[in-house]
């Protein structure tokens, strides 16, 4: 592998000699690894993408050139660090954005940005502040973004999309695990009108599209040692669909007291003093530019994206894990539980998080 791994790495232009490749993070899609260099040279981020997953990998990276240049050049003339604060793409000798290897497998490098950390939780309400501000910053930097982008994956935070996929799950029943599903498959059922009749106020244009990361949970975020937010990394996603996809997912992603995967129930639901820090950072940022209908479905963006994690992976243990990697066989099951008990404790927050939105709006408009 690590030869493997030398010969890919050295067909991008790369600066420096390669001293070491190694594995890094745990994503559930793509394979990473670092590219540490000798000297002065930078190191790299190389990661295979998970061509089943993406099935347009050039359009994806053509995506994160478009957005990634668009962010370097408004750091630029804020007077920012476009090293630091924007991701960069590195090419391969023959200016191609990623590499084939033989076996057909995608794989793409950017610069590795030094001196930051990636939370896998917001340990404090100050992060989760500083991680609303952080996405309201990236939402702002793009939106004079005109360019067309590729749609990566069809239909991603489209309910109506997902319930074609689900009762194809359901009738396919590909692992023979629905009969063992009922009641999950009724939490699914019970809310399916009320998330398809949030996302036809999407799809009537009542609710604006614009460039949305799609992928916003915290340790997609990078920060540095302060504690200030750099870029949004793990672009893959990026897409035109509502803003209140990156809202709802951070906030799934940032409440938890628990784990995405705790099978301790207990521990998980969502922290209105999170909800609320992380709604104040991003709100200061947006708050001027947000329509009132987005304003109005902030609060509901969370269940939305929240319920549609539940119905993803719940959906995948249908269908007999072929999605997400998963570390044990009933993993997709032990996520799917633990994100229900995230969205209810949502529901029963649901009237105090439209106040704190209320109250913010008011504040920063
Ligand atoms: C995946 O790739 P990663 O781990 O950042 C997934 C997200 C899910 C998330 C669940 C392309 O994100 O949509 O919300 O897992 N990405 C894709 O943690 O499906
Ligand atoms: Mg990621």
């Amino acid at each position: 592998m690590k030869a493997e791994l030398q010969n890919i790495a050295s067909h991008f232009a790369l600066e420096g000699d390669i001293a070491a490749i190694d594995s890094l993070g745990d994503g559930f899609i793509n394979d990473t690894f670092i590219i540490r260099t000798s000297g002065d040279a930078p190191d790299y981020i190389l990661q295979r993408k998970n061509k089943n997953i993406f099935p347009d990998v050039p359009g994806m990276m053509e995506n994160i050139r478009k957005v990634t240049e668009h962010i370097r050049r408004r750091v630029i003339a804020e007077g920012g660090d476009p090293m630091r604060e924007a991701m960069t793409v590195v090419p391969t000798h023959d200016g191609k954005l990623y590499h084939i290897d033989p076996q057909g497998e995608y794989w793409a490098v950017t610069v590795f940005i030094a001196d930051t950390i990636a939370y896998n939780k917001a340990d404090s309400p100050e992060l989760a502040r500083k991680g609303g501000e952080g996405i309201g910053k990236f939402q702002a930097q793009l939106a004079d973004f005109t360019e067309p982008l590729a749609e990566t994956i069809k239909g991603f935070h489209n309910i109506r999309h997902r319930f074609v996929q689900w009762d194809e799950a359901l009738k396919r029943d590909a692992a023979d695990r629905v009969k063992d599903l009922t009641t999950e498959i009724g939490w699914i059922e019970s809310r399916r009108g009320e998330m398809l009749d949030f996302w036809s106020k999407v799809e009537d244009g009542t609710i604006p599209t614009r460039v949305t990361h799609n992928d916003t949970k915290i340790n997609n975020i990078l920060f540095n040692k302060e504690g200030e937010v750099l870029c949004a990394i793990d672009l893959d996603t990026v897409m035109n669909s509502t803003s209140l996809n990156d809202f709802g997912d951070a906030i799934r992603s940032y409440t938890n007291t628990g784990d995405e995967d705790d099978r301790d129930l207990a521990r998980v639901g969502m922290s209105i003093e999170m909800f609320r820090a992380y709604t104040e950072g991003y709100l200061s940022q947006r708050a001027a530019q947000l329509t009132q209908p987005e304003i109005d479905y902030l609060a509901f963006s969370a269940r939305y994206i929240t319920y549609e994690q539940v119905l993803r992976f719940l959906m995948d243990y249908i269908d007999g894990d072929t999605y997400y990697k998963i570390k044990y066989p009933e993993h997709n099951l032990v996520r799917t539980h633990a994100q229900y008990k995230l969205l209810q404790s949502m529901e029963e927050q649901y009237p105090a998080m439209c106040e704190i939105v209320r109250e913010t709006v008011a504040k920063y408009k």
